[in-house]
């Protein structure tokens, strides 16, 4: 391939062709001719290469340098705050068809109306070409991928969030074996945000292992490694029999015992899945996004895709989050977004002290009572502010974070939000059983959401928003990769927020006790009931983690609250679910037994008690 040295340079021509892959070559050029900037920069695995990347983010006023050394800011536009769920789309070939659940266009007009977008998009801007590696680097794990941006923050972020990837370029030996990614902010404003915001689209193109992102910056929507890369590996993962999750990745610590008991997690937003990464005195592997396979020894083993967080940072405080807001505020490399700013200090909402009435936020220079167009007030920080760090800068990174291996994963953990079905943990009687009870997972909208609080959401391992196949497939995947392992994680629920009336019924810091009843369930160190929905605890095992963790009482009327079995609650999600699965295509015969079955052990049950409301210890 001739590359424009005008617009390359010797040494950018030289660092592509180093890599000796032709699609690499072929894929640049492409999108450079389409785009058009007036400069390229490759970027390699070097510090040299990535302290530019950060320094450009600063030059192009992308990012502004905080009082806290290493710390910068990043805006979004004040209409690119969140995912863009209606304009993130699936193209599908003519004649396809997917689930209702999953938004797909055309792909010949898709492709169409993205090249038409991309087209002279960068005229007079630098195009940065950087590689990164999905999963830890010399792993069977792991996925490389080519990320193409004009926009340095992008790129800068992907530094902080992935494994440096050029090394893994060379090691393709030339093969077409990897994903790729083509970002553009599109025009910009004079706060340096896209204009465009009627034209943003994000468009995935599942045929070619490549998606195309245009006029937007928020992460989301931007960084392709992250929840453009998921929906890429979903695809995959079907395709070759493991797992791509939505999920934290923890090891479990108890004080005590030498040993570290791995598991991994899928909470819908707002349920609790960052705090449950984050249990004081365990150890975080990652907080979003796993790779799950089967190895030699027959065990599942899980990686975490990613090496940073891109946190929200509303609530952390020193009482609730003491470990990430000392991470956050002391100096390391870090970027917050869409936070206050004042004086070259950040604010944002929650964070413990009192918020200044004045400075620039994500609607450029605010003061208190400002509005938008629509005149609404605009508040002092976004509610899905975020920072993004390293995982290695956090006291509890675990230590096998890089680990090619992955580590073992004794549990799976699915977490729901209601205040008034589940108990607050549950053992699945099976994996078929527990796969069930993550497919029939449901949240309740929170104030933090949009629309109407309390709305039971259904949301399949919390991966509805990134599924690119149908939830039968999905779902049968689940089920044939756990009938492929020797030694099956024990799969658990968790619910943190059941109330009564008003009131919740578990402190915060309540997930460590259910935790730790987890780690002990898979060294056969507890007992449990059994109960027509899953394994529950024992009151004096939950008596006694309670008084050895916390020093704390616990009644046996809170243990009666927390896990009587609420049997016309439950019939009536199953009626919710059967309606939903009813209406799907090619769901797995051993799934639709499962909840024939659910539904037949509640009615049993109910009628052996002559009650709706069952306590645990009518099960005993
Ligand atoms: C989520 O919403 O699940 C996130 C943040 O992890 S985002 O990058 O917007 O997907
Ligand atoms: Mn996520």
């Amino acid at each position: 391939m001739d590359f424009d040295i005008a617009v390359f340079g010797d040494l950018n021509i030289k660092k592509l062709k180093d890599l000796g892959n032709p699609f690499v070559e072929q894929i640049v050029d492409k999108y450079v001719k389409l785009c058009t900037p007036s400069k390229v920069t490759v970027i390699t695995d070097s510090d040299e290469d990535i302290a530019y990347l950060k320094q450009r983010a600063i030059d192009n006023k992308e990012e502004t340098p905080l009082d806290t050394a290493g710390h910068t800011v990043h805006f979004d536009g004040y209409y690119d705050q969140a995912r863009d769920k209606e304009n993130t789309k699936i193209l599908i070939p003519k004649g396809e068809k997917l689930s209702k659940y999953m938004n797909t266009a055309d792909r010949d007009d898709g492709l169409e109306e993205i090249m038409g977008l991309l087209d002279g998009i960068m005229a007079d801007r630098e195009m940065l070409i950087s590689f990164f590696c999905l999963g830890p680097v010399n792993s069977r794990f792991s996925i490389p991928s080519l990320q193409l941006t004009d926009s340095a923050y992008v790129a800068h972020s992907e530094t902080i969030l992935y494994r440096p990837g050029y090394g893994e370029f060379k090691n393709l030996n030339g093969s077409d074996n990897f994903f790729h990614f083509i970002h553009s902010s599109g025009e910009l404003d004079e706060n340096k945000n896209s204009i465009n915001i009627d034209k943003r689209r994000v468009y995935m193109d599942i045929e070619e292992e490549r998606v195309f992102t245009v006029n937007t910056q928020y992460a989301g929507n931007s960084v392709g490694l992250k929840k453009l890369a998921l929906r890429l590996a979903i695809n995959r993962a079907n395709r070759e029999d493991w797992l791509c999750e939505h999920m934290l990745v923890m090891g479990a610590k108890p004080e005590g015992k030498d040993r570290i008991t791995y598991f991994t997690g899928a909470f819908p937003s707002a349920c609790g899945k960052t705090s449950t990464a984050m249990i004081p005195g365990q150890l975080i592997v990652g907080d979003d996004i796993a790779y799950i396979r089967k190895a030699d020894d027959g065990k599942a083993y899980a990686v975490n895709v990613e090496q940073g967080i891109f946190g929200i940072i509303e609530n952390v405080n020193p009482i609730d989050d003491p470990l990430i807001y000392r991470t956050i505020t002391t100096p390391r490399e870090l970027i917050v977004s869409n936070v206050l700013v004042r004086e070259g200090v950040p604010y944002w909402l929650g964070m413990g002290k009192s918020l200044p009435a004045d400075g620039v936020n994500f609607s450029g220079e605010w003061s208190l009572g400002k509005t938008d167009s629509k005149g609404n007030e605009i508040i002092p920080a976004h509610k899905n502010a975020r920072y993004t760090v390293r995982i290695s800068e956090l006291d509890n990174c675990d230590p096998k974070l890089h680990d090619p291996e992955g580590v073992p994963v004794s549990g799976i953990i699915y977490g729901g939000r209601d205040s008034d079905i589940n108990p607050p943990i549950l053992q699945s009687l099976s994996w078929t059983h527990g796969v069930f009870m993550g497919a029939t997972l449901e949240s309740e909208t929170t104030a933090a959401t949009i629309g109407k609080q309390g709305v039971r959401k259904h949301n399949p391992m919390a991966n509805l928003d990134f599924l690119v196949l149908n939830l039968g497939t999905y779902i049968e995947n689940h089920l044939n990769f756990g009938k492929s392992l020797e030694h099956v994680p024990l799969i658990f629920s968790t619910n943190y927020f059941l109330k009564d009336g008003e009131k919740f019924l578990n402190d915060i810091t309540d997930k460590k006790i259910w935790l730790l009843w987890m780690e002990g369930r898979v060294h056969n160190e507890f007992d449990a009931i059994k109960t027509p929905i899953g394994f529950i605890p024992l009151y004096d095992d939950v008596l006694s983690l309670f008084s050895q963790l916390f020093d704390k009482p616990f009644s046996s009327e809170l243990y009666v609250k927390l896990f009587s079995i609420r049997t016309e609650k439950l019939l009536g999600r199953l009626d919710r679910m059967e309606k939903i699965f009813g209406e799907e295509l090619e769901m797995p015969k051993s799934f639709n037994e499962e909840l024939v079955n659910q539904r037949e052990r509640l009615l049993s049950t109910k009628n052996e008690h002559n009650k709706d409301v069952i306590s645990p210890y009518d099960f005993v």
